[in-house]
């Protein structure tokens, strides 16, 4: 995926500043060819900023990689979620305005070989629903006594771009040929969702993803797989619907046991994808077996009207969405909302893959 250079300008400045200027970096960790930076920081009129210098050879694309260095052992995870290419020799100079309060303390960069980078083969085909554009409220009213304070203010939402969801949550089946692991804390059944898998490994699993199926000649050039956003992910669960569940209100979730596996039916673990009833749309597991990654950072809602919404000053904090088999029935709510560290790993929360057109 080569991504235009002002594209990271949503997420990061990069400037491309053509100084000799000392770098720190060494070659490690093969195959993956990896340069550990030395950032340094730097105080602007809005507050801190961590600077450091790339140098690379023009043409070669990188994925820049952080660490908060408070873990001993580093958990490095994409600073953005999209490499660029570098359109010198350099050194680049590489601006991450968001860091302040933030614990993106560490970078590297890692050379991104898209023919040799992984050696995964194709799943089982992903089935998805495709899903037209259109308006709803996401959030939930006071007349949802469950609701929690980041369920609101209401916000319109309108989806200007056709889109399409995976018809149940990623399996094990479908992770273990992409990425070669199988993480999941249940593994005694591959067609049981994924669990234990990181944002990253999310976001790693639907580059891959693409990147088979463009070679296998299943997906053309101008599409491509990633997370869902937040608002994608509720628009799909929603069906259409207004109320709490897909499928109504259920207000004393006498029905949730047909639609989801959660915490009063599931045994204490994950099961089967689609063992339990769709909403209107044909997709499975929206409510409960595990929770959802989504691509946006946590933020409260925005309220008034928005138009493809892509969540984010929430740092590392990302949106996992639908309950698990762990939870109660409340946290299965369609309008419910929980986060997690991008970097760990719960054996309650997977993923789904969303289709999108290439921008
Ligand atoms: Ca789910
Ligand atoms: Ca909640």
């Amino acid at each position: 995926m080569i991504v235009p250079f002002d594209r990271l300008f949503v997420w990061s400045v990069i400037l491309g500043i053509c100084l000799s200027f000392p770098l720190n970096s060494q070659a490690a960790e093969e195959p993956r060819k990896v340069i550990l930076l030395k950032p340094e920081r730097f105080e602007l009129a809005n507050g801190p900023c961590m600077m450091f210098w790339l140098r690379g050879a023009n043409g070669n694309k990188y994925q820049i990689e952080s660490a908060p260095a408070k873990f001993a052992s580093r958990w490095w995870a994409r600073w953005t979620p999209v490499d660029f290419e570098l359109r010198s020799d350099g050194p680049v100079l590489c601006v991450d305005l968001e860091t302040y309060g933030l614990n993106r303390l560490e970078y590297r960069a890692v050379l991104v070989d898209e023919e040799t980078a992984f050696s995964g083969t194709l799943p089982p085909t992903t089935e998805m629903i495709w899903i037209d554009p259109g308006a709803f409220v996401m959030g939930s009213s006071t007349h949802d006594l469950d609701r929690d304070d980041d369920e609101r203010p209401l916000t319109v939402i309108r989806l200007t771009q056709p889109y399409a969801l995976g018809v149940h949550e990623v399996t094990q089946l479908q992770f273990v040929p992409v990425m070669g692991y199988n993480p999941s804390r249940f593994k005694f059944d591959p067609s049981h969702p994924v669990t234990n898998a990181r944002w990253e490994d999310a976001m790693e699993y639907c580059r891959r993803l693409t990147i088979l199926e463009r070679a296998a000649g299943l997906l053309g050039e101008d599409y491509k797989y990633r997370l869902p956003t937040e608002a994608e992910w509720e628009y799909g669960c929603r069906a259409g619907s207004t109320t709490r569940f897909h499928y109504g209100d259920d207000p004393d979730y006498e029905l949730l046991a047909a639609y989801a596996w959660y915490g009063k039916n599931s045994g204490g673990s994950t099961h089967p994808v689609m063992t339990r009833l769709p909403n209107a749309w044909g997709l499975h597991g929206m409510h409960g077996n595990v929770h959802e990654w989504c691509l946006d950072q946590y933020d409260f809602l925005p309220g008034g009207y928005v138009e493809d919404p892509i969540g984010g000053k929430g740092g590392d904090l990302y949106v996992i969405r639908g309950g698990s088999w762990l939870e109660l029935g409340k946290d299965c709510r369609t309008s419910d909302r929980h986060r997690n560290w991008f970097t760990s790993y719960v054996g309650n929360v997977g993923f789904r893959v969303a289709l999108v057109a290439e921008e």
